[in-house]
């Protein structure tokens, strides 16, 4: 019997997290499910076919409520192989202070440590808390004696605590897939016990890194006073785990894809296209944690200091847009657009512009195609909870032929060990690390992939999933 079917004897799975699996949405009148996509739901979903009772999620399509029945729900899956998506309505303004306001104009620059970029408000809070309440009530609904309830990342992150007033003995396990900022800087958000304390009504609290579950144990400490041992604390008489589990990717998957007919194909016509020897790849979604600018001043001063590589190398950087179109990502917007304007203007010759930037989202297969056709892929925020794109770049590359540049500060680097790594900040420090990418030995850069390769294919989806399940099942 595998781990999931035993699992499935034991108790159903209730999921609580902000986005959706899938989503319904009109197009020409008519409606259309699709994929909200993503490594996550990618192991999430068969996991809740096999063993799960209801997805709890903001119904966020266009037409989500067309499609569901009068408790919104809708059925995914079929036969004995499904699950309920239960969606929740939101209002416009619900969205903006719950979700654009507090969860990304308020925690993501706290946990991102910048501080400046915070914008404490206090309807942004008062409605954060309704909305977790409202999570909570319906996960509360949907709930049975053994279900255990797992819910995801820093937009509900009271709500472990809510279901627990209502349901003392519940199994609820939290998984925050951002950094978490050390107490220096947690202190300074006004709402710090009440979100520690919504935190802490799990049983188990999952990050990527030592050094997050570290930091927030340290948080939980100086506010409360509470020691810990090996992760294991005690609050209101309950015991909590605290642990580690980097995510991985679904390296299979990937790897299958970078191996099929189409991404062979737009590799060859990116490469034709690019009318250069080296090809450098960026790929981040607009946001100012992942250091684009950076990335590209740092790019403006190698072609300065190593002009033999110009007309040589081309920067290819995909800017996905975010999630909330907000002023501040429209201004960064702006930013990279004239910075990259400024270089080329500058560098431009004729058949070789240095920069090329395409801010649209591709399709998977497409991306697989640039991650095929870099040589190196830039991979440099100035703070990542993770970063899933470095280990995406890995697995695509089937010929080991490829270099990673790639943020220490990231949470991949713990695991990356084998990467260029660089501290984003020091300018001279990436010149140094995009010449290095570009002259590397064959056989050296062959070596270090393959030993890249071999890690994000053994720390994969699956094992974290496997591993955060296993933790969480011991505890009862
Ligand atoms: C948060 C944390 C943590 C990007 N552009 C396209 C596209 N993507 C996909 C990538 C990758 C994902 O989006 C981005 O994942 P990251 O991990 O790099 O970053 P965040 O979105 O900031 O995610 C992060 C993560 O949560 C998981 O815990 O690693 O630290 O910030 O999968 O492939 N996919 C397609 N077209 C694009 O244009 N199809």
């Amino acid at each position: 019997m595998s781990y999931s079917e035993k699992k499935k004897k034991k108790g159903k799975l209730i999921l609580v997290s902000n986005r959706e699996p899938y989503s319904h949405y009109f197009s020409k009148g008519k409606i259309f499910l699709k994929s909200t996509g993503g490594s996550l739901v990618s192991v999430l979903d068969p996991l809740m076919l096999k063993r799960g009772n209801t997805w709890i999620a903001w119904g966020s399509g266009s037409a989500d409520f067309k499609v569901t029945d009068p408790k919104h729900r809708v059925k995914i899956g079929k036969d004995k192989n499904f699950y309920w998506l239960r969606r929740i309505k939101l209002s416009k303004k619900e969205v903006n202070n719950y979700y654009v306001g507090f969860s990304n104009r308020v925690i993501w620059p706290l946990v991102h440590l910048m501080v400046d970029k915070i914008q404490f408000n206090e309807e942004y809070w008062e409605t954060y808390k309704e909305i977790n309440e409202r999570f909570a009530n319906i996960t509360v609904e949907q709930f049975k004696r053994s279900d255990f309830v797992w819910v995801q990342d820093y937009h509900l992150m009271l709500a472990p605590q809510l279901i627990r007033k209502k349901r003392k003995k519940a199994k609820i396990a939290f998984f925050f897939h951002l950094p978490w900022p050390p107490w220096e800087i947690f202190r300074i958000l006004p709402w710090k016990r009440e979100i520690l304390k919504g935190i802490l009504g799990a049983d188990l609290i999952g990050f990527h890194i030592p050094l997050y579950a570290k930091n927030f144990l340290d948080c939980v400490e100086k506010e409360f006073g509470l020691k810990s041992k090996k992760g294991a604390l005690k609050f209101e008489g309950r015991k909590i785990l605290c642990r580690n589990f980097p995510l991985g990717i679904d390296f299979e998957k990937f790897q299958k894809t970078s191996e099929s007919k189409k991404p062979v194909e737009i590799e060859k016509e990116i490469r034709k296209s690019l009318n250069a020897e080296f090809m450098l790849l960026g790929i981040d979604r607009i946001d100012y944690s992942k250091g684009i600018p950076n990335k590209l001043r740092a790019f403006n001063a190698f072609l300065k200091k190593h002009p033999s590589f110009q007309k040589k190398v081309v920067l290819v950087q995909l800017l996905t847009p975010s999630r909330a179109k907000t002023a501040e990502y429209k201004k960064l917007e702006k930013e990279i657009d004239v910075l990259a304007g400024e270089i080329n203007g500058e560098y431009q010759k004729l058949f070789w512009v240095p920069i090329r930037c395409l801010d649209r989202f591709v399709q998977k297969e497409r991306l697989v195609g640039y991650y095929k056709a870099a040589d190196v892929a830039l991979v440099t925020p100035l703070i990542d909870g993770m970063n899933l794109v470095a280990k995406e770049f890995i697995a695509a590359n089937s010929k080991n032929n490829s270099a990673l540049v790639l943020s220490s500060f990231a949470g991949a680097s713990e695991e990356l060990k084998e990467a260029i790594k660089v501290n984003p900040f020091n300018q001279n420090e990436m010149v140094e690390a995009i010449r290095k990418s570009l002259t590397i030995k064959p056989v050296t850069k062959r070596k270090k992939f393959k030993l890249l390769k071999k890690r994000v294919e053994k720390n994969d989806v699956s094992l974290w999933l496997e591993n955060f399940l296993k933790e969480w099942e011991k505890l009862y």
